[in-house]
């Protein structure tokens, strides 16, 4: 076990590094899950699919590269972090306008979304990238927050929310049900910020390893990703969906 998992490049005895590994599997085997799946589901929701396997697709390529970089260096492997997630979210934006779209929702929409997680990741990139060690990540950390919010409320009460509850049945249920992964969900990644970063919350120093960002940014993810993509594979194949 312990041979196989030094082949493996896993140290079992870190979290950081088996849910490197582990997310890697989880994100993988969900890919091939999605992909072998979108064959069954309507024509409708074909192209929902692809993109919850690219997402998770991307996120298991991510996976390989980060743990690697992980085991050499011990350091958070943020670039490759924000790579991923600059990838990866703005295709989370895209499952809302899919879901939306025949209830009217719109290019410019699906923009107001992607600009706003483009900005949420540029913020909180420059906050751990340039700022970890100096209580001047509060503010970026912030700014990010501002563009997550604005986010939420799109989802929750604004035109995403809006045009879902007008479509009604299985697709308000879903919308709702996504827009718990964003308020509960997402949430995992400011704290991971906060806990991860020195001095990060009003200076205050949580005295934590920056590991520990990794662990909580590795357990958000895998239920994130798959989760979302989870919800619209059920949405697309409940029974108001059924293939004709
Ligand atoms: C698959 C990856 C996902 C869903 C990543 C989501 C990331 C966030 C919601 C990150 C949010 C942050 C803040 C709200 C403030 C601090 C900086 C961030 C980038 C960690």
């Amino acid at each position: 076990m312990s041979l196989f998992l030094e082949v493996m490049n896993v140290d079992a005895a870190d979290p950081v590094s088996f849910t490197f590994f582990t997310g890697y599997m989880a994100m993988f085997a969900a890919s091939v899950f999605f992909f072998f799946e979108r064959s069954r589901v309507s024509d409708e929701w074909k192209t929902s699919l692809l993109v919850s396997g690219l997402i998770t697709g991307i996120a298991a390529v991510h996976y390989y590269y980060m743990r690697d970089y992980y085991q050499a260096t011990g350091d958070n492997p943020t670039a490759l972090r924000y790579i991923d997630w600059t990838l990866t979210v703005p295709l989370m934006c895209v499952e809302f306008y899919l879901i939306t779209k025949k209830a009217g929702g719109t290019m410019n929409l699906l923009w107001k979304l992607i600009i706003a997680s483009v900005a949420m990741l540029v913020l909180g990139y420059i906050g751990e990238a340039f700022h970890q060690d100096d209580t001047s990540s509060w503010i970026w950390g912030a700014l990010s927050g501002a563009a997550y919010f604005y986010i939420v409320w799109l989802v929750v009460a604004g035109d995403v929310a809006k045009l879902a509850n007008n479509a009604g049945g299985q697709v308000a249920k879903a919308n709702s049900m996504l827009a718990k992964f964003v308020i509960i969900g997402w949430a995992i990644y400011p704290i991971g910020y906060i806990l991860g970063t020195k001095g990060g919350l009003f200076g205050y120093d949580f005295g934590m390893d920056a590991g520990y960002m990794d662990l909580l940014y590795n357990i958000a993810d895998a239920i994130n990703k798959i989760g979302f993509g989870l919800v619209v594979y059920s949405l697309a194949i409940s029974k108001d969906n059924a293939a004709a």
